[in-house]
Order: structure tokens, then C-alpha cells, then sequence
């Protein structure tokens, strides 16, 4: 037997060929009579949007033609090859389908992040059911033919991820790589009073070190100024190859550590769906009764933290309504049901019924109509408009995005009259505006470190804010502050996660950070870039504001720390990435980080990255030849060389071509001159080799050309 299935990336073992034993579809699904919550009526429509989700979800990942089966399914109505993650789908499913009910009921403003976001045809399938789809994507109709295209479109050439991505209605969170779904939800519910963030959390997620620290993310959400976060433990025991280990410490243990962390857990379990679905409903009334409360206590009482907030453990089987059982081995509720559970249904008669069976047990002929258009009851239980979690504009890049109100930076530069005569710490001259910057925009601007807020300078910020925190105060501890606007928490990631959930939904801010630890959030980095790259593709997404990296106590004058504390390599990391998407900046002074910050703090879907250093350094430039400097992006300083000299070249920064060290020392026949690129990106694109440098020497081999920028 050919093998079909994907063996690479994030799936499991590779699939040797079946017939081993036998191969047997779901049992025909049947709905208890389960009392709570739910009425009949109510437990057979959600129900029914469960399935009808669950359905779309399997189509997408077998299917490229026949998809509402009117014939019998042959191998050429079966992808090639089979991808995609089935194992989390119905959970985010059920999750979806569940808060969909509270958004109507209760009127929500609500958002979805689907932390296993490697289940992308789950968060797919529910914006195809809510319409939005067939909105955004004008060829993917909410009919039989646009159901077709949805399903052959999945991760296939030419169409849409396998993960949660831009291209999906309703995601700001990028699916790919694990661990950042707690700190993107928080990061949103900042400064998003109405707002609920619905965050499933995947138990192999867990495991990861963003993850496990981002429970700590209460401690910064204020119920009166910000959102709710309502986080799902997805606790369906394994990951892609073994258990996982909250799933395998008593839950008595696991309730403790939640609880530990300063939340109440709600336990839903089961594999029977109408009793999950009555718990479901039953756990979450009770979580967005308690939120309503507390942010009610908070806002009209004023009631102090620490507040405990209330989230959900779900205990659902990984891959449930899927073939119990392939090849003779057990497949639902297993480790083995985390991608494709009949990974040869097109070449292999018995997995290609037994898929045809998966696909019937969830009566599709009582979801869809004759021309594949889900049924009224379907379309009548969804939110309308932008309340749909697939059409909130929070989730691209926020309902109500402003720019920055920035003071004249002019008006915080120092006083230049003789290039390096005096000397200034340039961060904490940025810091002076900042401040300003902080105290103008009250609900749109947040600035993170970890734990590094004053030894990179920055402190003046806190003249006219604290420290966010709403946890215990004791009594040597200095401007805490329930409504600070500085998170200042140890975790790289954190600071990292919290800033691109804010700006994803349409806000501002910068992430300060010793050069040499901003290395921990590399890979965070490099996803949140490709986000940009790849969201700047999709017609319907907005462009977000840049993320702004400050990186201090750089390289250079780490001498007092050491060699633990000295590497400029982020830089290496970040010219590795797109021109369109990175900027790095390297100002010289306080002037020029001024203006450099104001620039950045402006810009649109970059990351900007700007080393400046916090110890005490001679002024170059006044204000206004800094303003000119940064305008033009490159400059001579003809009292730092000697024209007339036949020697040295001396640049400090990256040659357009972005392999080369910060500071560059070259000899040609270009006179001693010395000059300042502002910025450099990566990987310009291809242009004529230049036949001059950028002192106008033609045939110069220093390597610099006119068209760094
Ligand atoms: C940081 C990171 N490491 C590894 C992977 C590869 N990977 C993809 S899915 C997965 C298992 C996820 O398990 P879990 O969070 O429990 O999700 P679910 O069981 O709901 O599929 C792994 C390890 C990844 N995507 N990201
Ligand atoms: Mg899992």
C-alpha cells in the first residue's frame, strides 16, 4: 500500500501501511436526553453546529470534490495528500460552538484564540458556517460549490495554511509554533474593557516554557480598565506522540497548580456529547457569571486585587467522533488521532468507507440543503455581524484603531553646539519622552520589560505611571500601580507575547531589553515577522502598528557584566527577515534615538529594532542635523574625518547587503571620512551593482553605496 499521509513537520510516526487489523467508523452517533442547562431544542442545535463544524473540519482535510457525498466517494474525490491536524478539532469545535451560544444570550464582545491553532480546519470551518468566509473570499461560497473549493483549498498549493494564519477569519494568532496562546489573549484584553477573549490552551502547549509562565499574565489585567481572559486547558491527554503531563498528574494536582496560579477551574468532562454539552453550558454560565462580577465588583466597588478569575479544564477525547479504531490500533482518544486518522483513504478501499462512514455519522443531509447551504436552524443560532468571532474587527487589528498622539521630540533633544563635547545617556533622554508619549495616550500605548525598565534608563516613564500589578503590595515595594502602564514581569516571552496580542488588536507599544537576552525571544520574533510578511499578503488585513524593540546595556558597554551579558547577534536574527518587514537602527546619541523612536513609534507593520546605549556618550548631532541625519538616512560628518585624506572609510552600520558587522572598517581610495547609515534592512532588493560609493568615489572598494536606507 502507497503511503499518502504527510510524514513531516507535526505529525505522527509515519504511516506503514495498514492492514493490519481492522479499520472501524464511528458508532452511529446518537444524542442523549442529558438534563441541565440546555433544553431539547437547545441541545440538538448546538448540537448540530458541532457537527456541522466537525464535518467541514474532515472535509478539509480529505476532500477535493464530492464534499457533501451525493455519491458514493471514490479515490480521485480524496487528496493526494492528506494533511492537517484532526486530534484538537473538536474540541476548538465544541469551545466555538459553546461561546457562540453566550455571544448571543448574553450579547459579547468576543474574540477566539485557538492555542492548538495546528487545527486550523476547526477555526476555518466555523467562520465558512458564520458566513465570513464566503465574505472575505468571494470564489469560497456558503453553498455546495464553495464548499467544494473551501475543502480542495486546504493546505494545498495555492490556498489556505494547515494552521490557524492570517488567511483565517477571526485568528490574530498565528497556529504554527506553540506556547504564545495565554500571552496573545491577554496582550488583547488589555485596555479592552468589553472585551472576551475565549482561549483554548493546548495540555501539549502547556509544556512550553511561554506557556507555563503565562498564567502569570493575570497579574497585570485590571477587571475595571481591561477585558477578561477565559482560558480552556484543552486537556485532551496527549500531544503528538505521548501523554501529556498535566493530563497525567492526578487532577487533583493539576486543580491545585490552577488554583495555585490564581484561578478557579471548572472541570468539564466526557465523551458522551450531550452530557459535555449540558457541562459545557453549566461551566461556562458559571465563568461569565463570575467575570461579570468581578469586573462588576471591581468597577462599581472599587474591590483590590488579587482577583481570581475563573477558566475551564476540558477533558474531551483528542480526535472524538473520529474511527475509533485504524489498522487494529486505537486511534480516537489516543495519540494516534492527532493529524489524519485514515492516512491511506485514497488508495486504500477500507479507509476510504470507513471515511465515507466518519463523514455520514454526522448527518450531513440534516446540516446542509440540496445545494450545500447549511440549514436555517444553523444559520439562525450563529452572532450576526461583527459579534461573529470570525468577523470581530479586534482580531485584525482592532476595532478602533488610532494612532499616537507624540509630542514634538524636538523638544526633549540636547543641546549640541560642538560634536563631542558633552555627553548624555541617551535612553534615559528617550525616557524623557516616553514619558510624555505615555501620559498622551492613556489607553493605546503600553511599555514592557522584564525587570529592566530602569537600568535601561526609562524610569522617567514612571513620573507619570506605575508598574501595572494586581497582586499583594508590600511595603518596600516602589510604584506598583493597578493601573500602571508599564508591565514589567521577568520573562522575556511574556513582555514578548503580551506586546504583539496589544498590537495585533490595533494598539501601541515597545519591549526594552538587555541586547544580549532579547535572544530568548528569537523564534517569538520570527514568528510575529512572518505574521506581518504573510498578513500584508491577505487583502482584508489591516496593517498593525510595528513592534518596537528598545535593546540597551548593548554590547559594547556590558565591560562590567561580562561576556554573559555581550552579544549584538538579535541583529544577525532580525537581517535575516524581509526588507519590507524589519528595520534596524543603530542612532549614534540621545538626538538621534529621539528621532529614530519618534519614526519608529509612527511607523506601520515593521519590527523595528534600535540599539542605543544607556551609559553616559559624547553627543554628535544637534537636534536639527539629527532630524536631517535621520531624514536622509545617511549622512558625513566631515568634522569626524579628514577629507582630503587617501585612507579609511569608517561606517557604523550594516552594508545594505545586511551580512556585515554593526561597525565596519574598510580601506580603498576613499578619503578618511566618517559617516552614519540611520538604518539598515536585510536583503534589499536586487539592484545594479554600484559603480559609486557613497562619498561619490567611483571604483571605491569600502562597499557602501548610495542606496543603503
Ligand atoms: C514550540 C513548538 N514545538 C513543537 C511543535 C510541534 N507540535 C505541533 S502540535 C504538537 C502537539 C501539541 O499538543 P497539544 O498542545 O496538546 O495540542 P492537541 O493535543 O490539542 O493537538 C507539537 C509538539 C510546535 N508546533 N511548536
Ligand atoms: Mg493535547
Amino acid at each position: 500500500m502507497t503511503q499518502s499521509a504527510s510524514t513531516g513537520g507535526d505529525t505522527s510516526g509515519d504511516y506503514q501501511g495498514g492492514s493490519r487489523g481492522e479499520t472501524r467508523a464511528p458508532e452511529p452517533y446518537v444524542l442523549d436526553d442529558v438534563q441541565g442547562p440546555l433544553d431539547r431544542d437547545e441541545l440538538a442545535a448546538i448540537d448540530a453546529w458541532w457537527r456541522a463544524a466537525n464535518y467541514l473540519a474532515v472535509g478539509q482535510i480529505y476532500l477535493l470534490d464530492n464534499p457533501l457525498l451525493q455519491e458514493p466517494l471514490t479515490a480521485e474525490h480524496i487528496k493526494p495528500r492528506l494533511l492537517g491536524h484532526f486530534g484538537t478539532v473538536p474540541g476548538l469545535n465544541l469551545v466555538w460552538a459553546h461561546a457562540n451560544r453566550q455571544i448571543v444570550r448574553r450579547d459579547l464582545n468576543a474574540v477566539f484564540v485557538a492555542g492548538p491553532g495546528h487545527g486550523g480546519p476547526g477555526p476555518n470551518a466555523c467562520g465558512w458556517l458564520e458566513g465570513t468566509y464566503s465574505e472575505l473570499y468571494s470564489n469560497i461560497s456558503q453553498d455546495g460549490a464553495g464548499m467544494k473549493r473551501f475543502f480542495a483549498q486546504f493546505s494545498f498549493p495555492g490556498g489556505v495554511p494547515s494552521h490557524c494564519a492570517p488567511e483565517t477569519p477571526g485568528s490574530f494568532h498565528e497556529g504554527g509554533e506553540l506556547g504564545y496562546s495565554l500571552l496573545h489573549a491577554f496582550g488583547a484584553a488589555f485596555d479592552n474593557p468589553d472585551l472576551i477573549v475565549f482561549c483554548v490552551v493546548g495540555d501539549g502547549e502547556s509544556e512550553t516554557g511561554p506557556l507555563a509562565t503565562s498564567w502569570h499574565a493575570k497579574t497585570f489585567l485590571n477587571p475595571a480598565r481591561d477585558g477578561a481572559v477565559l482560558p480552556i486547558l484543552a486537556l485532551n491527554e496527549y500531544k503528538i506522540a505521548n501523554p501529556t503531563i498535566l493530563a497525567r498528574i492526578p487532577e487533583s494536582q493539576l486543580l491545585e497548580l490552577l488554583r495555585g496560579y490564581g484561578y478557579e477551574p471548572h472541570v468539564v468532562a466526557g465523551n458522551n456529547p450531550a452530557a459535555v454539552h449540558q457541562a459545557t453550558t453549566a461551566a461556562l454560565d458559571a465563568c461569565l457569571d463570575r467575570i461579570a462580577e468581578l469586573q462588576r465588583a471591581v468597577r462599581a466597588d472599587g474591590a483590590a486585587g488579587p482577583y481570581r478569575w475563573p477558566m475551564i479544564v476540558l477533558r474531551t477525547p483528542k480526535g472524538w467522533t473520529c474511527p475509533p479504531v485504524v489498522d487494529g490500533e486505537q486511534v480516537e482518544g489516543t495519540f494516534r488521532a492527532h493529524q489524519v486518522p485514515l492516512p491511506a483513504a485514497r488508495t486504500d478501499d477500507q479507509h476510504r468507507l470507513v471515511l465515507e462512514q466518519w463523514l455520514q455519522s454526522y448527518r450531513p443531509r440534516e446540516l446542509f440543503d440540496d445545494s450545500g447551504r447549511p440549514v436555517r436552524d444553523l444559520l439562525e443560532i450563529a452572532p450576526k455581524g461583527q459579534r461573529r468571532m470570525s468577523a470581530n474587527p479586534v482580531a485584525n487589528g482592532g476595532a478602533d484603531p488610532r494612532d499616537l498622539q507624540l509630542p514634538d521630540w524636538r523638544e526633549y533633544g540636547v543641546e549640541v553646539t560642538t560634536p563631542g563635547t558633552t555627553s548624555h545617556e541617551a535612553t534615559r533622554v528617550l525616557g524623557g519622552w516616553l514619558r510624555d508619549v505615555t501620559a498622551e495616550n492613556p489607553s493605546n500605548f503600553l511599555t514592557f520589560a522584564p525587570d529592566e525598565l530602569a537600568s535601561n534608563r526609562l524610569q522617567d516613564i514612571l513620573d507619570v505611571t506605575g508598574r501595572d500589578w494586581q497582586a499583594l503590595v508590600g511595603p518596600f515595594d516602589e510604584k506598583l500601580d493597578p493601573l500602571g502602564r508599564v508591565i514589567e514581569v521577568l520573562s522575556e516571552h511574556m513582555c514578548q507575547g503580551l506586546l504583539e496580542g496589544y498590537l495585533l488588536t490595533g494598539r501601541h507599544g515597545l519591549f526594552t531589553c538587555y541586547e544580549a537576552f532579547i535572544h530568548i525571544v528569537d523564534a517569538m520574533f520570527n514568528q510575529h515577522a512572518k505574521w506581518l510578511e504573510a498578513s500584508a499578503q491577505v487583502s482584508w488585513r489591516r496593517p498593525i502598528a510595528s513592534l518596537n524593540y528598545l535593546l540597551s546595556s548593548h554590547v559594547w558597554r556590558q565591560d562590567h557584566n561580562g561576556f554573559t551579558h555581550q552579544d549584538p547577534g538579535f541583529l544577525d536574527v532580525v537581517m535575516n527577515k524581509r526588507p519590507e518587514i524589519v528595520r534596524v537602527y543603530l542612532p549614534p546619541d540621545a538626538n538621534t534615538l529621539l528621532s529614530t523612536y519618534d519614526h519608529c513609534l509612527r511607523s506601520k507593520h515593521y519590527v523595528n529594532v534600535v540599539v542605543a546605549g544607556k551609559q553616559p556618550q559624547l553627543d554628535w548631532l544637534s537636534v536639527a542635523d539629527a532630524a536631517l541625519h535621520c531624514a536622509r538616512g545617511t549622512g558625513i560628518w566631515p568634522w569626524a574625518g579628514n577629507k582630503d585624506d587617501d585612507g579609511t572609510c569608517i561606517a557604523r552600520a550594516a552594508p545594505a547587503s545586511g551580512r556585515g558587522p554593526a561597525t565596519r572598517t574598510t580601506t580603498g581610495r576613499c578619503p578618511t571620512w566618517c559617516w552614519h547609515v540611520r538604518a539598515t534592512s536585510p536583503r534589499s532588493k536586487p539592484s545594479p551593482q554600484p559603480r559609486f560609493c557613497a562619498n561619490g568615489y567611483p571604483n571605491c572598494r569600502c562597499g557602501w553605496s548610495t542606496s543603503s536606507t
